[in-house]
Formats: C-alpha cells, sequence, structure tokens
C-alpha cells in the first residue's frame, strides 16, 4: 500500500471512531460503532453510527447517505468500519452483505467482532465475495469505544470502573463518617457522565444506609454532547445486601428506576422488590458469581460507588479493570476512613500493583485512572 492510501485511511479511520463515539450513552448491550464511505476520488460519500440496539447498524446508515449520494451509490468506494461488519442475523440483518450488495471495492475494519457470532467471519464474507478488506487500523483507538462489549463478549462479565473521591492523603471520609463533597463541581459532573454510560451502578448495603443516594444521572448536570436527554437512559442499580436486610424506603427502592438487591437468599414475594441471587463466599456474596450475573444480564459497563469495604473486596477479587480516583486538595488527617479496605499485607509483593494510564486535572481535583496490574 502507498504511502497517501496509508494516510488516508487513518485520517478516516479517526473519523469513524468520532461518529462512533456520538453511540457513547446508547448502543449498549450494543457496541459503538461508526462507518464513513469514501469514493474513488477520497471525497466522503456517507457517514453514520450505531445510535441503539434493534435500529440500524453503522454502515447501514453510510450505506444509505452514499445510495443518497450518487446514482451508482457506494459502488467502487471503500468503507471505514470501527468494527467488523456483522455476518449473523441479529435484530437487523447482516451488514456484510449489505456491503457486498452495494459493491462496495475495499473495506478498512479496525478491529474483529469479539462476538462468537461474528468473529471473523463478517471479514471472510467480504473476503470471499471478492472485497479487499485491510483490518487493524486504529486497533486501539477503535477498542478502547468498547471495553465492556468486548469484555463481555470475551469473558461473560462487564467491564467494572471503580470510582474513589479521596483527599490527598488517601481518605474518603473524616473518623465520624462525614463525607460530603471532598471534590468538586467538575469532578461529581464527570461522574454523572460515567453513570450516564454505564449499564449500571454498583454499590453497597452500607453506603445505601449511609448517604441514601440514587446514584442516577442528575438531569440538571446531564447537559453533556450527544446524551439523549428527551429520554434520559438511567443505569440500573445494583445492590449488594447479602442479607437482604435494607428496608424500601431509601431513594434506590423507591424512586420508581430499576435497582436490583444482589443477596444471598431472594426474598421470595417478587412484588417486594427486583433481586439477584448469589452464591455464597465466606458468608458474603460471591464477587465473581455477581459479575457473571451482571454480564447475563448484558451489562458491558458496571460503575462502582461504593465504600472501602466492597472497593477493597473487587479489587482483592481481581475483578477491578479500572480504578478512578478524584483526589481532592485536602488533608483529612490519619484518622480519616481510607479508600479501600484490605487485609494486613505483610510483605510487599502481597500489595496491590496499578499501572497509572492517565492523568489530568478536573476542577481542584486531580483525576487518576489506573489498571491493576496482572499479577
Ligand atoms: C456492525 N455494525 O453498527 C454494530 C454491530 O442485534 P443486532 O442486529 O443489533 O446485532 C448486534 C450485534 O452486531 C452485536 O452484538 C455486535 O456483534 C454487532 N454490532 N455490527 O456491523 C454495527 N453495532
Ligand atoms: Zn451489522
Amino acid at each position: 500500500m502507498n504511502h497517501a492510501t496509508v494516510k488516508n485511511d487513518y485520517f478516516w479511520m479517526a473519523k469513524a471512531i468520532q461518529l462512533a463515539q456520538k453511540g457513547r450513552f446508547t448502543t449498549s448491550p450494543n457496541p459503538r460503532v461508526g462507518c464513513v464511505i469514501v469514493d474513488e476520488n477520497n471525497q466522503l460519500l456517507g457517514q453514520g453510527y450505531h445510535v441503539q440496539a434493534g435500529t440500524p447498524h453503522a454502515e447501514v446508515h453510510a450505506l444509505r447517505q452514499a445510495s443518497n449520494a450518487r446514482s451508482n451509490g457506494a459502488k467502487g468506494a471503500t468503507a471505514y468500519v470501527t468494527l467488523e461488519p456483522c455476518s449473523h442475523f441479529g435484530r437487523t440483518p447482516p451488514c456484510a452483505n449489505a456491503l457486498i450488495e452495494a459493491q462496495v471495492a475495499r473495506v478498512v475494519v479496525a478491529m474483529t467482532d469479539p462476538n462468537p457470532n461474528v468473529c471473523g467471519n463478517g471479514i471472510n464474507m467480504l473476503q470471499a465475495a471478492g472485497i479487499e478488506v485491510v483490518s487493524d487500523v486504529m486497533a486501539a483507538e477503535a477498542a478502547a469505544l468498547n471495553p465492556g462489549f468486548t469484555k463481555r463478549m470475551l469473558t461473560g462479565k462487564p467491564f467494572v470502573r471503580v470510582k474513589l473521591g479521596i483527599s490527598l492523603d488517601g481518605k474518603i471520609a473524616l473518623q465520624n463518617g462525614v463525607s460530603q463533597w471532598i471534590t468538586g463541581p467538575e469532578a461529581r459532573r464527570d461522574v454523572q457522565r460515567y453513570r450516564a454510560q454505564s449499564c449500571a451502578v454498583l454499590t453497597g448495603s452500607g453506603t445505601v444506609a449511609a448517604d441514601n443516594p440514587s446514584l442516577l444521572v442528575r438531569e440538571q448536570e446531564a447537559k453533556f454532547e450527544n446524551y439523549p436527554l428527551e429520554h434520559i437512559r438511567q443505569p440500573a442499580r445494583i445492590v449488594v445486601d447479602s442479607q437482604s436486610k435494607l428496608n424500601r424506603d431509601f431513594n434506590v427502592f423507591s424512586d420508581g428506576h430499576v435497582t436490583f438487591t444482589a443477596t444471598l437468599q431472594a426474598h421470595p414475594d417478587t412484588s417486594v422488590g427486583h433481586y439477584i441471587q448469589v452464591d455464597e463466599k465466606d458468608g458474603k456474596v460471591d464477587l465473581h458469581g455477581l459479575m457473571s450475573a451482571l454480564g447475563d444480564k448484558q451489562y458491558n459497563e458496571v460503575w462502582v460507588e461504593a465504600g472501602p469495604g466492597l472497593a477493597g473486596a473487587l479489587l482483592q477479587e481481581g475483578l477491578v479493570d479500572e480504578l478512578i480516583c478524584y483526589q481532592a486538595p485536602k488533608l483529612l488527617g490519619d484518622k480519616g476512613v481510607s479508600m479501600v479496605n484490605l487485609p494486613a499485607f505483610t510483605a510487599l509483593n502481597q500489595s496491590i500493583s496499578l499501572s497509572l494510564i492517565e492523568n489530568r486535572q478536573v476542577g481542584n481535583d486531580i483525576k487518576l485512572i489506573f489498571r491493576p496490574d496482572v499479577s
């Protein structure tokens, strides 16, 4: 491939990735996908992105635009797709067929579809039809669009982000439990965005009992790009409450939005609430089992806003994909409540090692994104 072609491929794939990002808040359980169609003279013919499961895929939108743009539509053109075109009949027919019928000459794909129903078949179908396929163009950027979909397809479990609002000295509250507003409004707004893009928000019974949070997306703060305010998609709330001890008056149970109690013993009367019954481990719910149950519900991304007990247990169980800390320039003192409860390690090799993958200032706070190192 000559230099100009490679350069164009990156240019158009970057555009397709930008389009896919528009689906950030709406596509789940489906992946975020973008598509651009470019003619023989490197001019844009059509573009599209997947908006919502059950509605047309990205390629279909782009192909429609191309056929409106000129009489021979996408014939002889190049299609750029952030995810391998699907090969299966799901809620919609296969995009690989649509591209073949449109007689595109070339398809550039960022990454293969981890869905076992597709998984290379889409690319094979295109090649069998004589279409040139180039793959792995901006694969890392495309993978970053869909950490949850990919992880769920490969492991059956969602991608889990744990959020912690901490002081400079790593505390989440004063000794007396007072914790409100450690971080500033910008950090809280950033949190709203994560709630909005996640399928579920996970917390523990202690946090519900102490703070009575809603864990929903607050409408006043949800005016961010591409978020469909006209039909707000709220995440489901999952409350880990092994013994089902919480009463039903807390906001999460009484505000009319969906909440599941993750418990060892589901209440026999389903009118009392929604439950996820999970196997026991050391007297508590087995968190691996819980994550598999959330994967079965087709949750791609789970956002955890919990106390030090649940956050620590998830880390200790190796169930955290990302730890997101908002660190405020405050010192709460050594009597404050620590951010995570972990066992009393006696050797440094027992400690949990993380890699910092992003840091930036958010208002007066610092946002730090870590990924646990695989041991
Ligand atoms: C594509 N383009 O824009 C998307 C794809 O039930 P369906 O018909 O919506 O199919 C969902 C599956 O299709 C999903 O699990 C993933 O494998 C693929 N998503 N594929 O070619 C798209 N959203
Ligand atoms: Zn498709």
